[in-house]
Formats: C-alpha cells, sequence, structure tokens
C-alpha cells in the first residue's frame, strides 16, 4: 500500500515539472486538487477535516491584464482557495501549489456556514432510517421504510442568536412504481439534524396526509405506457466542414469571439477574457473580464411549519457546480456539440469528474440574423437574408428536484445572450385535497393543487449574474438612458408629444441601482474614454429579461439575506473578493455579507466596474409542470450599442448549403465566384440551385438562378 502512494506522488510531481503550465484562470486539475488536499491535509494530520469549497485562487487582474499582454513570459503563481470545516470551526485556507505550502490559514468568525458537500448531504438522509420516533411515524401511516428516500434542505436563519450547522430532513415515498419521490412526499414528519455531529436533533411528526398516489408521476420512457405521442421526427444537425469553433486547452475561440471557459464547485460556468474581433480595427476588443451565476435565491412562499424555511440560495448553499449532471449526448445538447468535463473536490477533497460537465455548439435554429427585402426600387426586387448561426456553451445544474439549463450564447453581431432554462420537478408538498371545491373561504394552500394530495408549491427564482464588463478596456461607467416623454411646445405641429432620451452618468454605486420596470430606460456600460467615428461612447447595453422584485417584506428574514434580488441593477467597484452576491458562508447567513451591504456610495465614474444584474420570475405553478415541468425559458442580453462603427455582421460569410439531391451534396459559399464569372452566388437564394457546380450561372432574378448546364457529361439533368 505504502509504495503505491509514494509512486502516486512521483507521478504527480513529473506531471507537474512536465506539463505546460495551466492559463492562470483554468481550474484546479484533478492533479492539482489532489495537490491541495494532500498539502491540507499534511497540516492537519489525522484529521477528520473536511473540504466545502477548493477554487482556484485566480491572481489579481492586474496580472492577468499583464500576463496577457506577453502570456508564457512567465508563468503566474498558481493558488488554491480552501474552505474547510474542522473541529466545528470553518477555515479559509490559501495554498500555494508551486511552493506547495499553505500561505495563509484562518478560521472564519462571521456568521453562517459553508456550502454543504454531497457526503454530509448522503450520510444525514440516512439517520432517519435508524432513528425510532420516525420508524415508527412510518409504520403508523403504513409505510414501507424501504421505500422511503430522504433529504437535507437548509433552514436560512431566523433572528437566533446562536446558530448551528443544522438541515431539516423530510421524506419522499419511491419504489418501483415511479422514480418521481418528490410528488411523493411523506408530508406532516420533519427532522433536525446537526451536521457536524451527524445526530437528529429533533423530531415532529405534526399530522397524517395520505401519500400522493404513484399513478401519473412518472415521467422515465420506459415506464410509461401506451399511447405515446406527440411524435416527432428527428433533426439532426450535421456540419461537413467540421465545427467552426476550437477548443485549447479551456479557451475557446468561434468566429469573431474568443474566451475562456472555467468551472467552479460553488457558481459553475466561469467565462472569462471574452473578447470579439473587429475587422475595421483589425484587433481583438475586450468585451467581459468575467461573468457568472453568483447567486440562485429560490423562496417559498408557504409560512406553515413544515415549509416556511424553505428558501434557497442553490450557488452558496448546494453548489451550483457540484451539483453539475452530466449531459447525455443527442438530448441535451445537438449532435454537433462537442463535450467537455469539469473537476471539483468532494468532501474528502478527492477529485471528482463531472464527465459532460459542458457541451459546446454551434446552434442554427432556424432564425435570421439579419434580412431585408427591397421592392420599391422599379423592375426589381432586392432580398437579403443571412442565417442566424451561434455558439453556445451549456451546462445543467441539478439541485434536487429542479434542472437549470444554464446557456452562454455568443452571437457573431457581438450579442451575448445568456439563456436559463428551468425544468426538472416542482417543490411539492402533501396536502388534504383532491379538488379545488374542498379549498374554501380563508383556506389557502400556498400553491396549486396538481394531483390528488399534492399542491405545487408558490416560489419564485432568482438569477443573480456577476458581470464584470471591460468595454475595450477597464475604465467604464455606467450610463442610465430615460426615455421621456416631452410636450410639442410648436402649436402648429398637430403632435402633442414625443418622447426622447436623457442619459446620466452614474458617479456612485447608489446612482447605479435600478429596479427594472418601473421607468423606459436603456442600460449600458460605457467606456468614456473611447467614442466611435461619429463620436457615440462605445458601450454595452443590458437588455433585461424576465423582471421580478421581491415580494417578500425587506425585513423578513429570508430577503435580509437575499437582499442582494432588492434591485435588478447593482454596480460596484472591481473588488476581487465581492464576487459572491449571497456573501461567503451562505448557509444560515444573516445577510451581513451581501451585495447589499457591500453596496455604499462608491465612485464608480470611469472605474473598473462590475455590474450584478438579477433576473427573476414568481412561479405559481400549473398542472402542466406536473409530473416534470416543461422547459420554462427566460433569458437576458448583453448587447453593443455603439461599440462598431457599423453592424459588424454585414459581410458574414455562412458556408450555405445547398439543399441534399439523392446525389452527394454540393456546397458552394456565400459570395463565392465561381470559375467562369457569370455570376456570384448570394446567401439564401443558393437553396434554390441544385448541384450548382454543375451548372453554369447566366443571370440571376430575385428568385430563381438562369443556369446553364455546363456538363454535358454525367450530373446534367
Ligand atoms: C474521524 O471520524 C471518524 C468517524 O466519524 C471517527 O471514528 C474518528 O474518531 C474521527 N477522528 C478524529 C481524529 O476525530
Ligand atoms: C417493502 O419494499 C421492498 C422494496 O421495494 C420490498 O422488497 C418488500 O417486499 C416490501 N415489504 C412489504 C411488507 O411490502
Ligand atoms: C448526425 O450528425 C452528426 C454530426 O453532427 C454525424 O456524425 C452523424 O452521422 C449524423 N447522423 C445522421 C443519421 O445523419
Ligand atoms: C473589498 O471587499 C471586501 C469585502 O466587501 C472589503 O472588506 C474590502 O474593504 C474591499 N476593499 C476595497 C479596497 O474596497
Ligand atoms: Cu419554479
Amino acid at each position: 500500500m505504502k509504495i503505491k502512494i509514494v509512486v502516486v506522488l512521483v507521478l504527480i510531481q513529473v506531471y507537474w515539472s512536465c506539463a505546460e503550465p495551466p492559463h492562470p484562470l483554468d481550474p484546479l486539475s484533478p492533479s492539482e486538487l489532489n495537490l491541495v488536499r494532500t498539502i491540507v491535509t499534511n497540516s492537519y494530520p489525522a484529521s477528520n477535516l473536511t473540504f466545502h469549497h477548493v477554487a482556484l485562487d485566480e491572481p489579481d487582474k492586474p496580472q492577468i491584464l499583464s500576463w496577457l499582454s506577453s502570456p508564457h513570459s512567465r508563468a503566474l503563481p498558481r493558488r488554491a482557495f480552501v474552505v474547510a470545516r474542522f473541529k466545528k470551526q470553518s477555515l479559509e485556507i490559501t495554498v500555494d501549489l508551486s511552493t506547495r505550502s499553505i500561505i495563509s490559514s484562518r478560521v472564519y468568525k462571521g456568521h453562517g456556514f459553508p456550502t454543504l458537500t454531497f457526503a454530509e448531504q448522503g450520510l444525514v438522509s440516512k439517520l432517519p432510517f435508524s432513528y425510532e420516533p420516525f420508524k415508527d411515524s412510518i409504520k403508523k401511516r403504513g409505510l414501507n421504510m424501504s421505500e422511503v428516500v430522504c433529504a437535507a434542505f437548509t433552514v436560512g436563519w431566523y433572528g437566533e442568536e446562536n446558530t448551528k450547522r443544522i438541515v431539516k430532513v423530510k421524506c419522499y415515498y419511491a419504489n418501483a412504481a415511479t422514480a418521481n419521490l418528490y410528488a411523493r412526499p411523506v408530508e406532516g414528519v420533519s427532522m433536525v439534524a446537526d451536521l457536524d455531529d451527524m445526530t437528529i436533533l429533533s423530531f415532529s411528526d405534526r399530522f397524517g396526509i395520505p401519500v400522493p398516489k404513484a399513478e401519473g408521476t412518472e415521467y422515465r420512457a420506459s415506464k410509461l405506457k401506451p399511447p405515446f405521442g406527440p411524435k416527432l421526427n428527428g433533426i439532426n444537425v450535421t456540419q461537413p466542414h467540421g465545427p467552426g469553433f476550437a477548443i485549447d486547452g479551456h479557451s475557446v475561440s468561434w468566429a469573431n469571439w474568443k474566451f475562456h471557459l472555467g468551472f467552479d464547485f460553488r457558481v459553475g460556468p466561469i467565462i472569462s477574457l471574452v473578447s470579439i474581433y473587429d475587422m475595421e480595427k483589425h484587433k481583438y476588443r475586450e468585451v467581459l473580464y468575467r461573468g457568472f451565476i453568483s447567486e440562485v435565491y429560490v423562496p417559498y412562499e408557504d409560512p406553515t411549519e413544515e415549509w416556511y424555511y424553505t428558501t434557497y440560495f442553490d450557488c452558496g448553499e448546494y453548489g451550483f457546480g457540484q451539483s453539475a449532471s452530466s449531459l447525455e449526448p443527442l438530448r441535451d445538447c445537438p449532435s454537433n456539440a462537442h463535450f467537455l468535463d469539469a473537476f471539483y473536490a468532494d468532501a474528502n477533497g478527492k477529485p471528482v469528474k463531472i464527465t459532460n460537465a459542458f457541451c459546446i455548439f454551434e446552434k442554427y435554429a432556424g432564425d435570421i440574423m439579419w434580412r431585408h427585402t427591397e421592392i420599391a426600387i422599379p423592375n426589381q426586387v432586392i432580398t437579403e437574408a443571412r442565417a442566424d448561426v451561434s455558439l453556445v456553451v451549456r451546462m445543467v445544474s441539478t439541485v434536487g428536484n429542479y434542472d437549470y439549463i444554464v446557456d452562454w450564447e455568443f452571437k457573431p453581431s457581438g450579442s451575448i445572450k445568456f439563456g436559463v432554462g428551468l425544468t426538472g420537478i416542482l417543490g411539492m408538498k402533501g396536502g388534504a385535497y383532491s379538488n379545488m371545491d374542498q379549498i374554501k373561504g380563508e383556506i389557502d394552500i400556498h400553491g396549486t393543487l396538481l394531483s390528488d394530495n399534492t399542491i405545487g408549491v408558490y416560489h419564485d427564482h432568482f438569477f443573480t449574474y456577476y458581470l464584470d464588463l471591460d468595454i475595450d478596456g477597464q475604465r467604464n461607467s455606467f450610463v442610465k438612458t430615460t426615455l421621456e416623454t416631452r410636450k410639442v411646445k410648436d402649436h402648429k405641429i398637430p403632435r402633442k408629444s414625443y418622447w426622447t432620451a436623457v442619459t446620466e452618468t452614474a458617479k456612485t454605486e447608489a446612482d447605479a441601482r435600478v429596479k427594472l420596470g418601473l421607468e423606459a430606460a436603456e442600460l449600458a456600460v460605457v467606456n468614456p474614454n473611447k467614442k466611435t467615428k461619429q463620436g457615440n461612447k462605445i458601450g454595452y447595453r443590458l437588455l433585461p429579461g424576465s423582471v421580478a422584485h421581491p415580494l417578500l417584506a425587506s425585513d423578513d428574514y429570508p430577503q435580509i439575506r437575499g437582499a442582494f434580488s432588492n434591485y435588478n441593477v447593482w454596480v460596484t467597484p472591481y473588488n476581487k473578493s465581492e464576487k459572491w452576491a449571497s456573501g461567503r458562508f451562505v448557509d444560515r447567513s444573516r445577510g451581513d455579507d451581501t451585495l447589499a451591504v457591500w453596496s455604499r456610495d462608491r465612485e464608480i465614474e470611469k472605474k473598473d466596474i462590475v455590474l450584478w444584474y438579477t433576473m427573476g420570475l414568481h412561479h405559481v405553478p400549473a398542472q402542466e409542470d406536473y409530473p416534470v415541468m416543461p422547459t420554462l425559458s427566460t433569458g437576458f442580453e448583453l448587447r453593443p450599442t455603439n461599440f462598431f462603427e457599423a453592424n459588424p455582421v454585414l459581410k458574414t460569410i455562412i458556408t450555405i448549403l445547398s439543399v441534399p439531391d439523392d446525389d452527394p451534396v454540393d456546397e458552394f459559399e456565400v459570395g463565392q465566384e465561381f470559375a467562369d464569372k457569370e455570376a456570384t452566388v448570394m446567401a439564401v437564394k443558393t437553396y434554390s440551385i441544385r448541384r450548382a457546380v454543375e451548372y453554369k450561372i447566366l443571370e440571376s432574378d430575385r428568385l430563381k438562378y438562369t443556369v446553364q448546364c455546363a456538363n454535358f457529361g454525367q450530373g446534367c439533368r
């Protein structure tokens, strides 16, 4: 055994000394995670230290920026940031990988606890099975213990003076009849368990409600019974020329974009160093230094004993990255997708591989990038259209019952679209009802009756994005353009009113807090020192997605912890340690380390600034969301605004593939000239010609080409 360990260590060393140095923003590799574990456990020998977050401690921004200007000149320090539990204390440890040493270690004395590990969630949810009062309750309900499954739920904070690492444990029924355990809660029974001691502290069995029936809850195709439908014919995405993107390590380039794709246990995908090639300026221009989902706050709206505490912080409490699901080829991503694995450290610090954590693909959904038909010019009709192709980076995080599909979509036009799809299974509670007629008068079931004894509980989803935009450099400003109604003063004109744009630059953080939806406003991050030839400040605009404001009282405990959702937009000066909107230690946090607290009245004009955007939705469940929810898609966009001199996709070239004949497909490109120079093939029209290579194109008008067979041998018809 000993020999084996030595060999492994030697291998790690060899790996370290010969491998090419990683990009400074690369997530920790499995060997680096192992090294972190070795270094940390060496300092805490023979102990039960548990790892709750092991992440790259990225070099400071100025270091990265200078490294970028001459990469490979010198390797930047590789450091890891570790959150661990040791002797019932939370530790924050910084490890230097090159010197193999701990450079700082401190006990966190503030409020809140680290992210829950899968291991402890697994252990704590086994406790009820050896807990007699629970076993009695199950027996009393006539349920079969071996078909019960339990899960751990964070409990939040409700003003308690002292807090421990406790969770609620609630149970469900899952058996051969259905895999949909969330649809079959054993309602009325709950336990409080201590995560550090792994013991049940209290138990409550307040009432018995029949466990909802299994029928109608199953979602596995293999278990469903006919009739099936609707039937969809499969669609395959083929790219005969291969993918248009290139991946080098964690760096991705495609069309006019390039960026770095990282992964973090807590937040999932981290996209950095996003820049776009400007054809006119002949260079890549910076857009986004770093972006990720900082927090996903999901308060449920049932104030009863078994549900009031249910207010999840999916990143800080459960680890949005830890919860990433392996993507299924041809189901989660199209056939032209490329898959990437991701790694995180488990409770023991050991690397865990998430196979196919990401997929990257070029997306063509039949949409139009731009078009125009001109009929005003006599005797001609001009039509130009370009197919809308984009690049998508996708990850799915399955946090318990819910599945979140997170897309980063890059468009050649310079837009970045942030897609979020909500699917999976609703949070459901048991109820005594089977029909709305039974729910009369003052009764509030705090949700929608979905099936017999099954209530989909009201809740919200708030997605808070961290967006460190660097528009052509770091010194940026946040500009709000309000559209204001004006009265027409010239009485000779019959119009009475119009609107005009009034632009205001935020000087401090306080000026930049925005609640969307109350007024017509355009929000942009600009580089005030750089202007277009026309003199407009170059910038990027935020096109918000679905707007929701928290509806909880602002002094309610969950909302104190989730106060970063009080505004849809905040802008802060860049500060490396301000990245998690909900704070560093979110489980049982008290809201004293959130974006809402850091954001004061710091100067943000002509500064390196970070835009925090919260997209939200209130979810009143519907019967169609049951037993599994069809994806509800939402999203927002960052769109160049006076960033380019003109439409950057005017001269876009898209390889057009001709309509397949029974013969092999001929291909030609937009703008391609044929050898005989008789005609130039332009975009969409090419679809109407088959086997164009074999034809000489004589003339083309709006809908068809006049062609002559150029090859009187085989192939012409
Ligand atoms: C570590 O945990 C195990 C099982 O939980 C326990 O048996 C052992 O005594 C612990 N060791 C230390 C050093 O605390
Ligand atoms: C309880 O469930 C298990 C597993 O599904 C099954 O094997 C067993 O027969 C059940 N026992 C009773 C009493 O129904
Ligand atoms: C589907 O597309 C992929 C590439 O995107 C290709 O490898 C595969 O052969 C195609 N399958 C069919 C049935 O056309
Ligand atoms: C950076 O942020 C942390 C956490 O909010 C704060 O303690 C620190 O003072 C900030 N540093 C600067 C220079 O503002
Ligand atoms: Cu929902």
